[in-house]
């Protein structure tokens, strides 16, 4: 049986991981696995509950488990506390770097049914199949960072982006790797006309590219990167890049499919994958039922595909979802004139059906 911790966090994290949950137990059914969940508190909710936003027992069930399937964390009922228990910083990002996964994989699809609901023209879109490969356990989230009084009577305000030689190398090397498995191209996102670590950032991706002569590799300042995402996305295979680069890229990129909801992610690099949708914790629409569940969802594909090596089971989930989008269901964040209508808790079901099927 394998073992899945469920970290569902905070505002919509729980809802949309509960229609998670359903589909890969609907999976499991489906092909004949069984799945042992282990909910564990994170984020906001194990500050309430325990003082810290990352329980040691919160650590010791994702030691112990397969994989883990995170929802959302954070929320304005916490943005008044110091960074280091913040659950961004208290509590993701700290699991982040103490499970070693330094590749955060956000792949940017455009499902055929939703070529419409972009934020660019149908045939600009359609078929568009980018993957966003950001660096997740260095640069500015994890330099240094610190206030200090001034004799002005003012403050100084210091956050560091330091990278090391392997951190650079091994994330590029991944970007190489998976480019081979898909169209073998690497775009390398820097700012290396104005910041040190970008300089030497582009210096490595040479480098590495040259064990890659099969694979060709750009380069391209993070500026124009994000200009290019919303004029000619088609030229992407593998976009990567440093952390908060990858974070503001790939949530720009995700409107491209139509809404940052369907934007899926995998954390890997350690021996325990964290699964989680890109998306933060919609404090405005918790309890509501109207979230939309499929970023959660097809993470919980890609947790199949990469942690339990089950990719058979994950594309049935994609399939899915494919299905229920062609069949005209639309969370609201979807929704567009002539499509039906249907809250969190529906378009799981629906997606629940198709698998059944
Ligand atoms: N599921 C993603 C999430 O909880 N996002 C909150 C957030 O701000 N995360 C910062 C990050 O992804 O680095």
């Amino acid at each position: 049986m394998s073992k899945i911790a469920v970290l569902p966090g905070d505002g919509i994290g729980p809802e949309i991981i509960d229609q998670a949950v359903r589909v890969l137990e609907a999976v499991g059914q489906r092909f004949g696995h069984k799945y042992e969940f282990a909910w564990g508190l994170v984020g906001g909710a194990a500050y309430d509950a325990t003082g810290v936003p990352l329980p040691e027992e919160t650590l010791e069930l994702c030691f112990n488990s397969e994989a883990i399937l995170f929802g959302a964390v954070g929320g304005p009922k916490w943005d008044g506390l110091p960074l280091h228990l913040r659950p961004e910083l208290g509590a993701l990002l700290a699991l982040r770097k103490k499970l070693g996964l330094y590749a955060n994989l956000r792949p940017v699809k455009v499902f055929p049914s939703l070529a419409n609901a972009s934020t660019l023209k149908p045939e600009v879109v359609a078929g568009l199949d980018l993957l966003v490969l950001r660096e997740l356990t260095g640069g500015l989230y994890f330099g240094k960072k610190y206030r200090e009084a001034l004799p002005d009577g003012g403050t100084r305000v210091v956050d560091t982006l330091e990278y090391t030689t392997p951190e650079i190398e091994r994330i590029l090397r991944k970007a190489f790797d998976l480019a081979r498995l898909r169209r073998g191209r690497v775009t390398s996102v820097d700012k290396a006309n104005v910041l040190e670590s970008s300089r030497y950032w582009r210096e490595v991706a040479v480098a590495i590219g040259r064990e890659y002569p099969d694979v060709e590799l750009n380069h391209m300042y993070v500026d124009n990167c994000a200009m290019q995402l919303v004029k000619n996305p088609g030229q992407f295979d593998v976009l990567v890049t440093e952390n908060m680069f990858g974070d503001i890229l790939s949530d720009q990129a995700s409107v491209l499919g139509g809404s940052l909801g369907m934007l899926a992610s995998a954390s890997l690099g350690g021996k325990i994958g964290l699964y989680e949708p890109a998306h933060g914790t919609a404090p405005e629409l918790a309890g509501l039922n109207c979230a939309n569940p499929i970023a959660a969802i097809l993470s919980a594909a890609m947790l199949l595909r990469f942690s339990l090596e089950q990719g058979r089971e994950a594309d049935c989930i994609e399939q899915a979802v494919t299905d229920v989008l062609d069949m005209g269901y639309r969370t609201a964040d979807l929704m567009e004139k002539g499509k039906q209508l249907v809250n969190t808790d529906e378009i799981g079901s629906r997606i629940i059906e198709q698998i059944g099927r």
